[in-house]
């Protein structure tokens, strides 16, 4: 069984990753990745000094799901480009992803100049939509402002970029944001990040779950299955097909990585599964893989993504 998957020139032993957030923020949880079955891995979203995020309790696992609003914790930018040096350093061959999340456009800009002139051989991911932060929107539902800081970014940065996008709702939206990705050399775009504000109720204590803005949250897990796959699919089919799709949202079995790749993602991340049993998801997830597509007699990724049918 060959599970190899490409964006650009970048090859992976297989389409799995964590989501950018889940099991990624410190030392130990990128080593147990690195360690784990997964073909790659991605940082957590970075901002250039470290954040303390959201006050707690800011992570909740519903039985559908999960609800967050950790409000971009992390150990600072230069943390994850120095782990992601040391990594391709001792790992010939192999790279990984760093995410960035700028709190305004100069801070993207700036971690964005850092990369480029660092030794960094992986690929960027810029954070369009943190539906986490008190008072700032998601930079992915103003189409402006996303024109904007690519514009702005592709004046400078050579490396391979790919942008990580919220989920849209509407056909029209969907052509219009694919026509301003197609303007530009993008390696790849993540569907999607959480479905932004939703509320989770504990109807016993008539409260809400989680402290940050008053219990509004991102919803991950089984929930966001079907809108996660419309839009690997919409994007799939309106971008040019140099942009690879990554495709992020209720995957816990190998029957959810198979539909994320009929819609046409070249990887597959996992994140609430991820978060609620650890990195040996990735060796289960790939045997179930492994097992549709040997009943199904594929013997290669290629030979059925994107190739979903229509009625
Ligand atoms: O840290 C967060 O609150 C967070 C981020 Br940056 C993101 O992109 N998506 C999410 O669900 N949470």
């Amino acid at each position: 069984m060959n599970f190899t998957s490409k964006i650009g020139s970048f090859k992976f032993e297989n389409p799995l990753m964590n989501a950018s957030g889940v099991w990624c923020d410190d030392k130990e949880k990128l080593d147990e990745l690195k360690n784990s079955s997964s073909g790659s891995f991605v940082t957590k979203s970075a901002t250039p000094q470290m954040r303390e995020g959201n006050p707690s309790p800011r992570y909740i696992e519903v039985p559908l799901g999960s609800i967050n609003s950790m409000g971009l914790p992390n150990l600072g930018f230069d943390f994850y480009l120095n782990y992601s040096l040391k990594f391709q350093e001792n790992n010939p061959g192999k790279v990984n992803f760093i995410s960035i999340a700028g709190m305004k456009p100069e801070e993207n800009l700036e971690m964005l100049h850092k990369i480029n002139d660092s030794d960094f051989k992986g690929l960027t991911e810029l954070n369009l939509s943190c539906p986490n932060l008190p008072g700032k929107p998601q930079i992915g539902y103003d189409f402006e402002a996303t024109e904007l800081i690519l514009k702005q970014a592709f004046e400078f940065f050579n490396k391979p970029l790919g942008v990580k996008l919220p989920p849209y709702f509407d056909m029209v939206h969907f052509d219009q944001m694919a026509e301003i990705l197609n303007q530009f050399p993008l390696a790849y775009v993540n569907c999607i990040n959480s479905v932004g504000n939703g509320l989770y109720i504990d109807t016993e204590n008539e409260s809400v779950v989680i402290k940050p803005k008053d219990g509004f949250g991102g919803i991950g897990g089984a929930y966001v299955k079907p809108t996660a796959l419309a839009n690997v699919r919409a994007f799939y089919t309106r971008l040019n097909k140099s942009i690879s799709i990554i495709g992020c949202g209720g995957v816990e079995s190998g029957k959810d990585v198979f539909e994320h790749l009929l819609c046409g993602a070249e990887m597959v991340q996992v994140g609430t599964h991820l978060m609620r049993n650890g990195t040996l998801v990735f060796d289960k997830i790939l045997s179930e893989l492994a097992e549709i597509m040997e009943q199904k007699g594929y013997k290669n990724i290629k030979d059925f993504r994107g190739k979903l049918k229509s009625l």
